[in-house]
């Protein structure tokens, strides 16, 4: 065999190194928000009525808003939204991420329940729970196991306010372990990369509400 000359032992070199190269970087393949905001990522999402909303049911607004550090935080969730009938005892809704970031017929075209591990409700990782109104309005934070990062970011599906209670899987039939029986989608919107504005503006206020809350 003839030995390898010094220009292709370079070209060896360069290849193999390149290729490395390519599998790091699809390994560590971060937005570039997350560089340019403190190692953070945020998310935003603007719910609207579903264009399929049924007549007599409420038309829901408002935000779904993400903050997430990379590469190990807890995603923080700030749902704020209105439009509910200002009952005295409101039944709380079920709130949860779709698979499909789809509005071409309204809520209904977001799929089902986002289940990247193939497991029962409410065991999804956007299964949020149930939030009661106040004065016709929610406004909470949580924190969730679902991903803004990697391959099971939930970036681009969708978050669905629904018109009834979620049954926790506990209502003993098949929808139950499929979506929690929580009726017809009153809202939804698709979650896409935010600058950090609006949850620093949201955060503040939802911390001042607190605050008084408290007093
Ligand atoms: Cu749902
Ligand atoms: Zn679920």
């Amino acid at each position: 065999m003839r030995p390898l000359g010094s220009m292709s032992i370079a070209v060896w070199v360069l290849l193999a190194a390149c290729q490395q190269c390519v599998s790091a970087d699809r390994g560590l393949l971060v937005p570039l928000e997350v560089s340019q905001h403190n190692s953070t990522l945020y998310a935003a999402c603007k719910m609207r009525p579903s264009t399929s909303l049924p007549e007599g049911l409420p038309k829901v607004y408002g935000q779904v808003l993400f903050k997430q550090e990379y590469p190990q935080g807890k995603l923080k969730v700030l749902l704020r939204f209105n439009g509910f009938p200002k009952e005295d005892n409101p039944e709380p809704r079920a709130v949860h991420i779709h698979q499909y970031g789809d509005l071409s017929r309204g809520c209904d075209t977001t799929g089902g329940h986002y289940n990247p591990h193939g497991v029962h409700h409410p065991n999804h990782p956007g299964d949020f729970g149930n939030f009661e109104s106040q004065n016709g309005k929610i406004n909470v934070m949580i924190e969730s196991e679902a991903q803004l990062f990697g391959g099971l970011s939930v970036l681009g599906r969708a978050v669905v306010i629904h018109e009834k209670v979620d049954d926790l899987g506990q209502g003993g039939d098949a929808g139950s372990l499929l979506h929690g029986n929580a009726g017809r989608r009153l809202a939804c919107c698709i979650i896409g990369v935010s600058s950090p504005s609006l949850w620093n503006n949201y955060h503040k206020q939802y911390g001042q509400r607190r605050q008084l809350r408290r007093n």
